[in-house]
C-alpha cells in the first residue's frame, strides 16, 4: 500500500505548492513562494484555515499577504513574475463571486503579457445543496456555470476542482503551464467552497519536492541555415528585441551578437533594456512610441530579425513601419505563434540559445562600416533630443519629459522604473535611459490603468535590493491607488511619482488627433452652461489622498524641488509619494511613426473630416504581411 496523508483539499493544495520549484541553468527556486488574498465565505474556511495552519507551522513556507483589491493582487503577482523572469510567481486566493471576478482583468493582463500567475478563486458548492448561495450567478440553461467561467478565455489553463481526486492531475497541469515559456499566462483553479474543506487520503508522493525545468529549445539546423543565409545576404539588417530576450536572460548573448555582426538593435516595450541605452549598437525604442533613430533604420531595413517579440501594433507602427519593398523577417521565438508571424522564417527556439547559434553561424560576417556608423549617428542624434526634452525648462509647469529626466537622473543603474498606462509609457519608451536589463518595467501588453502601484509592489517583492520608482498618472492613480496601504502594512518601500495633469494627457492628445477635440478626457466640473465637462478643475487633492493611505508625501512645484524630493524618497525606508503637477499639452520628441486608430468616415465635425482625410492617406502605408 502506498503511504497516504489525510488532509483537506485546501491543505493538500498548499502543501503541494510549498514543494514546487522551478529550475533553469542550474538555478532552483520556489515556484510559488507566497499567497496573496482577500477572504470571504468562499475561501475563509478552506484555504484560510490551511494558510493559518501553515503560518503557525512555518511562517516562511507560504506567507499570506492581505491586499485591498483582488485585481491589484494579480497585478502584483504578474509584476513579481516578470521581475523573476517568469521563474516564480504568487498564488492569489479569493472568495466566490465579486472577489473572484475582480481578478479577471488581472488574469487577462498576465495572459496577454505571457506572465505566470496562479489564481485560486473560490467557487459555489460543488454539491449545490444550498444553491443559490450568496453571490451565485444562476444560469437557467445550465447549473454547471458559475462566474468563474469568465476566466476561461483569459487563462492558459482552467479547471474546477469538483472532487478531491481531481486535484493531483490539475495541480500537475497547472505547474506545467506556469513553467512553460510558450504556454505561460494565468492559470485558474476554481475551488468550490465545500470541496476546499473536504478531507481525502492523498498519496504521499503528491507532496514530494518537484522541480520544473524551464526548457531552452535549440533551433532546427535547417531553419538556422536558412535564417543565416538570409542574414548573410542582407545589407541593412535590424534586430528587434522583445520581452523574450529579457525573460530568457539573453541580453549578454544579444550584446555579443550585436558587437560581432554590427547589426543595430531596437527594442519593444517589454524588450527595453536588452542593451544599455548607450551601447554603440543600441537604437532604443522602436515603433509608434519609438525613437526617430530606430524608426528611420526600420523603414530601410531589408532583413528584420525579431527576437522574443510578438509584433504588437505598437512595435510595427500598425504594420506601416517596415517599408522596404523586399523586406523579410526572421523570427526567433520559443512560441511558434510568434515565430510564424509576418510570413517570416521561423526559428523556433529559446532566445538565448538561438542568438548563440546565430552568432556561430554568422561567424566572419558583419554589416558594412558605414551602415553601422549611420545607425550609431542616428542614435546619438536621438540622445541629444532626449537631453533637450529632459531640460526643456517649460514654465510655469514642467513638461512630463522633464519629470522623466529627473527620475532618470536620480535613479541608479539597478533601480527599476514601473509604469503601465497613459502618456508616460510612450514617453518612457522613447526617453528612458535604461542601464540594466531589469531596470525598465512598463506593462504595455495590456497597458492596464491601475497596474502601476500594485505591479510595483510585485517588483519590489521580487527584488528587494533594488529601489523601485513607480510613475503613475492621476487617472491611473485614481483607478487603483489603494495598494499603498498594502505597501505600508508590509513595510514594502516604493517611491511613487504621481504625475498630476488633471485628466488623460494621452487619450486627450489622441482625441485631438482623431478630431474628437479632447472630449471627455479632462477632469473638470460639469459646466451648467455648456452641459459639458469643461468647468473648473475638480476640487480634489491627491497628495492628501496619498497621505491618508499612510504614505509619506512630498509635493513639488518645479524640477529642482522634484529632484531633491526624489533623492529624499530614494534614501527613505518608507513608501513615499512625490506629487508633481505637469503641463499636459507639452509632448515629447516625435517617433515619426503612425498608430492605427480608426476615424469616423462621416461626421458633422470639421476636425473629424480633416482627420479622416489624413487617416485615409496613412492607411495606404499599411502592408498586409508586415
Ligand atoms: C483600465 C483601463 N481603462 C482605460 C484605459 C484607456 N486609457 C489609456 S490611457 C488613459 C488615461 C490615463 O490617464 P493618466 O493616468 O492620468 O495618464 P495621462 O494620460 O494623463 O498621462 C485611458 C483612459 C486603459 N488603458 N486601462
Ligand atoms: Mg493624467
Amino acid at each position: 500500500m502506498a503511504r497516504t496523508r489525510r488532509l483537506t483539499v485546501a491543505q493538500a493544495l498548499i502543501e503541494f505548492l510549498v514543494n514546487q520549484y522551478s529550475e533553469r541553468d542550474g538555478v532552483e527556486q520556489r515556484l510559488v513562494p507566497g499567497c496573496f488574498g482577500i477572504f470571504g465565505h468562499g475561501n475563509v474556511a478552506g484555504i484560510g484555515e490551511t494558510l493559518l495552519e501553515s503560518a503557525r507551522n512555518d511562517p516562511a513556507a507560504m506567507p499570506y499577504t492581505l491586499v485591498r483589491n483582488e485585481q491589484a493582487m494579480v497585478h502584483t503577482a504578474a509584476g513579481f513574475a516578470r521581475m523573476k523572469n517568469r521563474m516564480a510567481t504568487l498564488a492569489c486566493t479569493t472568495s466566490i463571486g465579486p472577489g473572484a471576478t475582480n481578478m479577471v482583468t488581472g488574469a487577462a493582463l498576465a495572459t496577454v503579457n505571457r506572465l505566470p500567475v496562479l489564481l485560486l478563486p473560490g467557487d459555489i458548492f460543488a454539491t449545490r445543496v444550498a444553491s443559490p448561495v450568496l453571490q451565485e450567478l444562476e444560469d437557467a440553461r445550465s447549473f454547471d456555470i458559475s462566474v468563474n467561467d469568465c476566466f476561461k478565455p483569459v487563462s492558459r489553463f482552467w479547471d474546477r476542482i469538483n472532487r478531491p481526486e481531481q486535484l493531483p492531475s490539475s495541480l500537475l497541469a497547472a505547474m506545467r503551464v506556469l513553467t512553460d515559456p510558450v504556454e505561460t499566462g494565468a492559470v485558474t483553479l476554481a475551488m468550490p467552497q465545500d470541496v476546499q474543506a473536504e478531507a481525502w487520503d492523498w498519496p504521499e508522493e503528491l507532496f514530494e519536492r518537484r522541480v520544473w525545468r524551464v526548457r531552452r529549445p535549440q533551433p532546427e539546423p535547417a531553419a538556422l541555415a536558412e535564417a543565416t543565409a538570409l542574414v548573410r545576404g542582407a545589407t541593412r539588417p535590424l534586430i528587434v528585441a522583445g520581452g523574450g530576450v529579457v525573460y530568457s536572460e539573453a541580453t549578454d548573448a544579444l550584446r555579443a551578437l550585436a558587437e560581432q555582426t554590427g547589426i543595430p538593435v531596437c527594442e519593444t516595450q517589454a524588450g527595453k533594456g536588452s542593451l544599455p541605452y548607450d551601447h554603440p549598437s543600441a537604437l532604443g525604442a522602436v515603433g509608434a512610441t519609438g525613437t526617430a533613430a530606430a524608426n528611420a533604420i526600420a523603414r530601410e531595413a531589408d532583413v528584420i530579425i525579431g527576437i522574443g517579440t510578438r509584433w504588437s501594433d505598437f512595435t510595427t507602427a500598425s504594420r506601416s513601419l517596415f517599408a522596404d519593398p523586399g523586406v523579410r523577417f526572421v523570427n526567433l521565438n520559443v512560441a511558434p505563434v510568434d515565430a510564424f508571424k509576418h510570413a517570416g522564417l521561423p526559428l523556433v527556439a529559446d532566445a538565448r540559445v538561438g542568438i548563440e547559434a546565430l552568432g556561430s553561424a554568422l561567424s566572419g560576417w558583419s554589416v558594412a562600416d558605414d551602415y553601422r556608423e549611420r545607425a550609431h549617428r542616428l542614435a546619438r542624434d536621438w540622445d541629444a533630443q532626449v537631453e533637450r526634452a529632459f531640460m526643456l525648462g517649460h514654465a510655469p509647469l514642467p513638461a512630463q519629459s522633464e519629470v522623466i529626466g529627473a527620475v532618470n537622473r536620480v535613479s541608479e543603474p539597478l533601480d527599476v522604473v514601473v509604469c503601465a498606462a497613459g502618456s508616460l509609457p510612450g514617453d518612457l519608451h522613447k526617453l528612458w535611459r535604461t542601464r540594466d536589463a531589469k531596470g525598465y518595467h512598463v506593462e504595455y501588453g495590456y497597458s492596464c490603468m491601475g497596474y502601476e502601484i500594485a505591479g510595483g509592489l510585485g517588483v519590489k517583492l521580487a527584488a528587494p535590493e533594488r529601489e523601485v520608482f513607480v510613475m503613475v498618472g492621476d487617472g491611473s492613480y485614481l483607478m487603483m491607488a489603494q495598494e499603498i496601504v498594502t505597501a505600508v502594512q508590509e513595510g514594502i518601500k516604493l517611491t511613487i511619482v504621481l504625475v498630476q495633469n488633471h485628466g488623460f494627457a494621452s487619450i486627450g492628445g489622441l482625441s485631438e488627433a482623431v478630431g474628437s477635440s479632447r472630449f471627455g478626457t479632462s477632469y473638470r466640473l460639469r459646466n451648467a452652461a455648456s452641459g459639458m465637462l469643461d468647468g473648473d478643475r475638480l476640487p480634489i487633492d491627491l497628495a492628501a489622498n496619498a497621505a491618508s493611505l499612510g504614505a509619506d508625501v512630498i509635493s513639488v512645484s518645479n524640477v529642482g524641488e522634484l529632484e531633491e524630493a526624489l533623492r529624499t524618497a530614494r534614501a527613505a525606508d518608507r513608501t513615499t509619494v512625490v506629487h508633481v503637477e505637469t503641463d499636459p499639452l507639452v509632448g515629447s520628441p516625435s517617433s515619426e511613426a503612425w498608430w492605427d486608430v480608426p476615424i469616423a468616415a462621416v461626421s458633422q465635425l470639421d476636425a473629424t473630416i480633416v482627420a479622416r482625410k489624413a487617416y485615409e492617406q496613412a492607411k495606404t502605408q499599411q502592408r498586409p504581411f508586415v
